[in-house]
């Protein structure tokens, strides 16, 4: 049966609602809003709580988008850079979640920023439609990871990652006619590198930690959209599905 928009857009809506109803907590103080069109759900939920549980809580950014979100939904806004407290619960979306709950993340760009929010979270939770579920990671999303680069090295960040596997690493377009480079809010590029044979199954979790951590060790590498779940605090997921059931 073709997935049709609507059944998409209600899978969203069903994770995220049931994510912020589920972690919202009573005396919050600080939260994360991540980035993309299911977290726009999260923020939905949000502003349809008491006034009086979300009045005095402070919501951190990941990006432009997640900042007009916040603002045009009336709730305060913060920055992570004059935040120091640990952020009560992080809400994000995924482009691709295996059973670990490890994450392919920064389809729209933001993966520095959302990584940088994420870790300032007491728990990251993840919010996204049944699309996004894979057996392990980069066998679904087909860019591949993200990776943003500092513009000078984006050349030998390539070269660097066909040598480690990657099919076809390329930079990002952006804009609309796409006539040159996706800039990110921090001034970078990014690009997308395919591992067509996704990553090495480990007994703990569906990704091989060398990667991640190769990834990192290149220079010109500012940050990678792989989240590890075993590298952070507690990750919990909300998949919406077709049948209109959360899992
Ligand atoms: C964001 O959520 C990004 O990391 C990711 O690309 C996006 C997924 O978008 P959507 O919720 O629209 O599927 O956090």
């Amino acid at each position: 049966m073709a997935t049709t928009l609507p059944l998409i857009e209600s899978a969203k809506r069903l994770a995220a609602y049931r994510a912020v109803d589920e972690h919202f907590p009573p005396n919050a103080r600080s939260i994360g809003i991540g980035s993309g069109s299911t977290v726009v759900y999260v923020v939905e939920r949000i502003s349809l709580l008491p006034r009086e549980r979300t009045d005095h809580v402070t919501f951190i950014p990941t990006g432009y988008q997640s900042r007009e979100l916040i603002v045009k939904a009336g709730l305060r806004l913060g920055s992570i850079d004059m935040h120091t407290e640990t952020l009560d619960v992080v809400f994000d979306g995924a482009d691709e979640v295996d059973p670990y709950l490890n994450c392919i993340k920064g389809g729209g760009a933001c993966l520095f920023q959302e990584k940088l929010v994420a870790i300032s979270g007491r728990k990251l939770v993840v919010v996204a439609d049944f699309r996004k579920l894979s057996p392990s990671l980069s066998t679904h999303y087909a860019p591949g990871v993200p990776i943003e680069v500092v513009p000078l090295a984006a050349n030998y960040v390539l070269s660097r990652l066909s040598s480690l596997g990657s099919s076809a690493p390329t930079i990002r377009m952006g804009g609309a006619a796409k006539a040159g480079p996706c800039i990110t809010d921090n001034g970078n590029f990014i690009i997308d590198a395919p591992f067509p044979d996704g990553f090495i199954p480990m007994a703990s979790s569906s990704i091989s930690p060398p990667r991640p951590l190769t990834l990192k060790s290149i220079v010109g590498v500012v940050e990678h959209g792989i989240f590890w779940a075993g590298d952070r605090k507690p990750v919990t997921a909300y998949f919406g599905m077709e049948d209109g059931t959360v899992s």
